[in-house]
């Protein structure tokens, strides 16, 4: 009796596998995302500073789900994208004088992001904090 629950299974299980074509293999996806940076200048220190990460895409029209901020001064940021909600399109940051150097100083921002296919987007840009 076990026998033949396991052979209609293999049957189902082999049936299945014809009628999607190949639905074991992975899913390839067709195009990475491609992350984006915007924000206004002149940007100074002890001075909240505005990160747009909104006009990040997926060419292939997939959901952007993950995004990670680095902010180039040792301090990061990451978030979930929800369905149909970006909690990181935009985020803030200061960058905090130290000691008595005026600047300006040249930071690298990066935002790394995913898609829902879990393919990954990096872009930089540099920050003149002065
Ligand atoms: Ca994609």
């Amino acid at each position: 009796m076990k026998l033949i629950r396991l052979t209609i299974m293999g049957i189902m299980v082999a049936a299945a596998i014809m009628l999607t074509g190949c639905s074991l293999a992975p899913v390839v996806d067709p195009d990475a995302p491609v992350a984006s940076i915007a924000f206004d200048e002149p940007v100074f220190f002890d001075t909240e500073v505005l990160f747009n990460g909104g006009a990040s895409l997926d060419p292939d029209g997939g959901d952007i789900v993950y995004g990670y901020w680095d902010f180039g001064d040792g301090n990061s940021v990451e978030g979930e994208w929800a369905l149909g909600y970006n909690p990181v399109i935009y985020v803030s940051h200061t960058y905090v004088q130290t000691g008595s150097y005026t600047g300006p100083y040249a930071y690298t921002v990066s935002l790394l992001i995913r898609d829902d296919e879990g393919s990954f987007g990096r872009t930089e840009r540099t920050v003149n904090v002065r």
